[in-house]
Formats: structure tokens, C-alpha cells, sequence
């Protein structure tokens, strides 16, 4: 039986006191996702690509019909009731997310397309205003291309400076090396919680406090966190955090930047265009209130609403439990795929989300990558849009197995049969 947008308190079989999945728990989940009952190539589709998109479970793909079977129309613009109804629904979904990140204020959470477009509003913004030439930026050596680039393009605009703070061989942050480079230059960091080529979860609260200490505003790239642990903004009192819907089991093309409201309302606008402005004549134009502001144009009403599903399942299931399951799907996989002979995990960090990322010898990952998929199992090779941590390894990069909840021990076994019989093709 699906568990739908009920919590998993109400089913009789669930485990919903126990702090992880039972294999019941993830047998029924898995029943609420059309995709993963497919074969692929002739066997049954393992799906552990979820760190590039998660599947969808059918709450999503239903209010995502919903929306356009029955409550078609524009937000915030129609005396309708279509309008109204897709209005309200929009609206809800803006608080789900607050209630989802912990944020003050709804006006505090801005849709973007994704954690991608979240950054780049935050660097043409924010970052026009407050960066000036002599003036630094600071990431982290495992930063995914989404939070280098559009600081890099920043800096070469303004004739700012983008710092590094290097990781360790095993993929951790070097934190003394983080908070040396926090100078009276930094105007800002910008640090992934959760690095997507390593699987590395990094100390943000810590870093945020001695950032703070140092009066330097932090945005956190949250693409890879939000799916698999429980965040609260207030709580890391985190200045920006990003993050994307589709790696959160809800729709591509929507995202979220949270921003502190006293930051966002001192702003420039993002775009220009319809619902961001208050009034308009040929010569002067007066911006909207937060968020709609940020907002300009007919959003993707769609993604917004579906979204807001996704995040009712989640909360559904519960992220601690979430959390704990995937935990355990780790370790059994890194218990199962590190003795494997001629294989090396990369990214062995003690702080790790639930992917393993792994080079096998003399074996180019998208060959390994393309065997798997040969015996359903779906993951992926190449270097994850984190070149420099490529670089960092001297590796053109790599095969990645990244786990949702809904994925099994049996699954993991799979994974490392799918591996062995690309060791037997390629006679390693
Ligand atoms: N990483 C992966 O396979 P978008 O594309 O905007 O939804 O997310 C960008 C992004 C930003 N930060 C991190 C840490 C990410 O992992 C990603 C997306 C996917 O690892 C696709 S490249």
C-alpha cells in the first residue's frame, strides 16, 4: 500500500517510532514511485543516480496533473477562481518550503529554476552591490561548478579575488585553512553543505559561526543536503541557502533561495519583468515587496506546487529517519564495494552523505558506467560538474552510486555485482 501524503505514523506496519526504514517501510515507499518498477536492458532498473535527480513519487506527479487538469491559470493575477484556486496553491507551497528550511518568513524563501539559478541570483545581486575590486570571495576546494563559476565571473568583473580553502586526500574541508583565508578582504563565502563528487558533509555550522565571527556573510549550497537531512536556517543562521526541487524527489526547473530578509530587502532586483515591480511608467520604476521581487514573470506554477508535494512526502517519511536509513546504506555499501580488488573509493571523509564515489584501475569510469546500466544498475560517470576536485585527485573522474531511501541492501548487492562483472569485461 502507497503511503501518499500520509505519514507513515498511520500505517499499522510502519516502524514510525523506530529512528530509520524497516525493509517493510522502504518495500511500501517504493511502491508510491512508478519509475522504479521498470526493466532496463532486460533486468530490473536499480536505480542509484540520486544525486543528479531523484525519482518522483506519485503525490508529486498527481499535483502536478492536478494543476494542470483542473486549476490551470496564472498566480497572483486573475479575479477568477482558476486563478484563485492555483494562487492558493502556490502560496502553500511558498510556506511548506518555510516551514521545510525553518525559515522567519515566507517573503524569506524566492523560487528560482534551481540551487543553479539560486547562486547566480545571489552573485548578480548581492554581489554586484556589495563586491568591489581587492575584495575576496571564499569557497572550497569540493565545490560543485554552480558555486565557483558564477563567482569567478564576480570577481573577474568587479577585479575581486576567489579563495580556496583546500580539502584533505580523504575530502575534507581543512577547516583552519577555511577560517585563515576569512580575512577583512572576504565578503562572502560560499561552501557546499554536502559535496556531490565526494559525499563529504561539511562542518557548515561551525564555519558559519567563524565566518559570522568574522562578519562575513555565508551562502550554503544545499543542492545535496536538503534530500537527506534536516536543516534549519535559523538554527545554522545561514545568510543564503540553496537548493534545487528535483534532487528533493520533486520536479526539475524549480528551486529555492532562502535569504535573511534584512539582506534580501537591500537587494537589487534579479530580473525585470512582470509581478517584481509595484508600479511602472517610462521613467521610473518601483520594485515589488519580498519575494515577489525576486520573481519576475509567470513562474513555473507547476514545479512550485509539485514541490510543495514533495516536501509534504518527505516530511511524510520524517528526514531524521531519512537520514538514518541512508546512513545505513552507506556503510553497507562502502563495507561491500572497499575490498573489491583494483577499486579505490574517492571521498572517504568520516562525515559522509549516502554516495560512493569510486575509480577502478584502468578502467575509464563512463565504460564502467555504461556495463552497469548493461545490468540496470543506473549511476554516474565523469567528474560531476566538480572538475577541480578531478583535478585535486589527478583523476578524469569517476563512477558514482548515490542512494535515495528508497534504495535497498539487495540493491547495494547488485551494485557490486554490476561492478564485478565490469572488472570480468574489461579483465581487470
Ligand atoms: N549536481 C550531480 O549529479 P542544479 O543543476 O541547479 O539542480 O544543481 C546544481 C548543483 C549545485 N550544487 C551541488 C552540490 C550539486 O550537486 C548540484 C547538482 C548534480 O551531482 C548534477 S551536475
Amino acid at each position: 500500500m502507497a503511503i501518499t501524503g500520509l505519514p507513515l505514523a498511520v500505517h499499522p506496519t510502519s516502524a514510525s517510532s523506530s529512528e530509520t526504514l524497516t525493509s517493510a517501510d522502504v518495500a511500501r515507499i517504493r511502491q508510491d514511485f512508478p519509475a522504479l518498477h521498470q526493466m532496463v536492458h532486460g533486468q530490473p532498473l536499480v536505480y542509484l543516480d540520486n544525486a543528479a535527480t531523484s525519482q518522483k513519487p506519485r503525490s508529486v506527479l498527481d499535483a502536478i496533473d492536478h494543476y494542470y487538469a483542473e486549476d490551470c491559470a496564472n498566480v497572483h493575477r486573475g479575479v477568477h477562481l482558476l486563478s484563485q484556486r492555483a494562487s492558493d496553491s502556490f502560496d502553500a507551497a511558498r510556506q511548506k518550503v518555510q516551514r521545510f528550511l525553518g525559515a522567519a518568513h515566507s517573503k524569506e524563501i524566492i523560487f528560482t529554476r534551481g540551487a543553479t539559478e539560486s547562486i547566480n541570483l545571489v552573485a548578480a545581486t548581492y554581489g554586484r552591490k556589495n563586491i568591489c575590486a581587492g575584495d575576496e570571495v571564499l569557497i572550497t576546494a569540493m565545490e560543485h561548478h554552480s558555486n565557483i563559476v558564477p563567482w569567478q565571473m564576480l570577481c573577474d568583473e568587479k577585479g575581486a579575488t576567489l579563495r580556496v580553502a583546500p580539502i584533505t586526500t580523504s575530502g575534507e574541508l581543512i577547516i583552519e585553512e577555511f577560517e585563515r583565508l576569512l580575512t577583512p578582504r572576504t565578503k562572502l563565502a560560499a561552501i557546499s553543505h554536502i559535496s556531490n563528487a565526494l559525499g563529504t558533509v561539511n562542518p557548515i555550522a561551525h564555519m558559519i559561526e567563524m565566518a559570522h565571527r568574522k562578519n562575513v556573510p555565508v551562502l550554503v549550497d544545499g543542492a545535496q543536503a536538503v534530500p537527506h537531512a534536516a536543516v534549519n536556517v535559523q538554527a545554522l543562521d545561514c545568510d543564503f541557502y540553496a537548493f534545487s526541487g528535483h534532487k528533493l524527489y520533486g520536479p526539475t526547473g524549480i528551486g529555492v533561495l532562502y535569504g535573511k530578509a534584512k539582506l534580501l530587502e537591500a537587494m537589487p532586483p534579479y530580473q525585470g519583468g512582470g509581478d517584481m515591480i509595484r508600479t511602472v511608467s517610462f521613467t521610473k520604476t518601483t520594485y515589488n515587496s519580498l519575494p515577489y521581487k525576486f520573481e519576475a514573470g509567470t513562474p513555473d506554477i507547476a514545479g512550485v506546487i509539485g514541490l510543495g508535494a514533495a516536501i509534504d512526502y518527505v516530511n511524510a517519511i520524517g528526514l531524521d529517519r531519512i537520514a538514518a536509513y541512508e546512513h545505513q546504506l552507506l556503510e553497507y555499501a562502502t563495507q561491500r564495494v572497499s575490498p573489491l580488488p583494483g577499486l579505490r573509493i574517492i571521498g572517504t571523509a568520516r562525515e559522509k552523505a549516502g554516495l560512493v564515489s569510486f575509480v577502478m584501475d584502468g578502467v575509464h569510469p563512463h565504460d564502467l558506467g555504461t556495463i552497469m546500466d548493461r545490468q540496470g544498475v543506473a549511476v554516474r560517470a565523469g567528474h560531476h560538474c566538480a572538475m577541480p576536485v578531478m583535478e585535486l585527485f589527478g583523476l578524469a573522474g569517476t563512477t558514482r552510486a548515490s542512494f535515495a531511501f528508497y534504495n535497498t541492501l539487495e540493491e547495494v548487492d547488485t551494485l557490486v555485482a554490476a561492478i564485478q562483472k565490469a572488472r570480468e569485461v574489461f579483465g581487470q
